[in-house]
């Protein structure tokens, strides 16, 4: 696929992804899905009881959410059709390459299945905070890479996904996604 052909489908924003429409917010949860601080807080402050509730429902009946796996709930007082909540991976300091490539591979296995089950809920527009890359601690810019790389695979791939939005909170995240978009055409 032409980087212009992507550059429509590809959106970088700066700022509090509850607030940037989209049919679909994806949440940085941890496997509990019980909530926690960073992004997982301010979506459930801002969508309240209803994510909860749902979330707990999925504990009911299929247990705890595996690292790169991800699951859907409703999005309670969100202008959103839904939340999809994924589990990033925990970045160990001092890592070896095996450990390291690891990482990657279920990093990019939850930007994957989010949006696999964005397509299966005809989801067309989807927001993306930068897992990881808070309390788990993943590098910054190889988070970035690996989240590209990912939805790019994922968008050459099937055509029913129209919008992908980075949602970047923090400037660094927002500066190296700038780049690293610029570097393959896309921005
Ligand atoms: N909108 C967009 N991005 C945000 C927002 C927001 N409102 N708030 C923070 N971020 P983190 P993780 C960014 O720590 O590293 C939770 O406790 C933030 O700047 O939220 O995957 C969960 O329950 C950072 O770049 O998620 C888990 O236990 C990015 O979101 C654990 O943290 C991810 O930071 C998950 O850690």
């Amino acid at each position: 696929m032409e980087p212009k052909d992507l550059k429509n489908r590809i959106v970088l924003v700066k700022g509090d992804i509850t607030e940037y429409p989209a049919d679909v917010i994806v949440n940085a949860a941890n496997s509990s899905l019980l909530g926690g601080s960073g992004v997982d807080g301010a979506i459930h402050r801002k969508g309240g009881k209803e994510i909860a509730k749902d979330c707990q429902k999925i504990r009911n009946t299929q247990g705890k959410c595996d690292v790169g796996k991800a699951v859907i709930t409703r999005a309670g007082n969100m202008p959103f059709k839904n939340v999809i909540h994924t589990v990033g991976p925990v970045w160990q300091s001092g890592k070896n390459n095996e450990a390291k490539l690891f990482a990657e591979k279920l990093l990019k296995k939850a930007y994957i299945s989010s949006l696999e089950l964005a397509e299966k809920n005809k989801l067309k527009n989807i927001s993306f905070p930068n897992i990881s890359t808070g309390v788990y601690r993943f590098p910054k810019d190889l988070a970035a890479k690996t989240a590209i790389n990912a939805v790019v695979e994922y968008l050459e791939k099937s055509d029913f996904i129209e919008k992908v939005n980075f949602v970047c909170f923090e400037n660094e995240n927002f500066k190296i996604y700038q780049k690293l978009l610029e570097e393959k055409g896309i921005l």
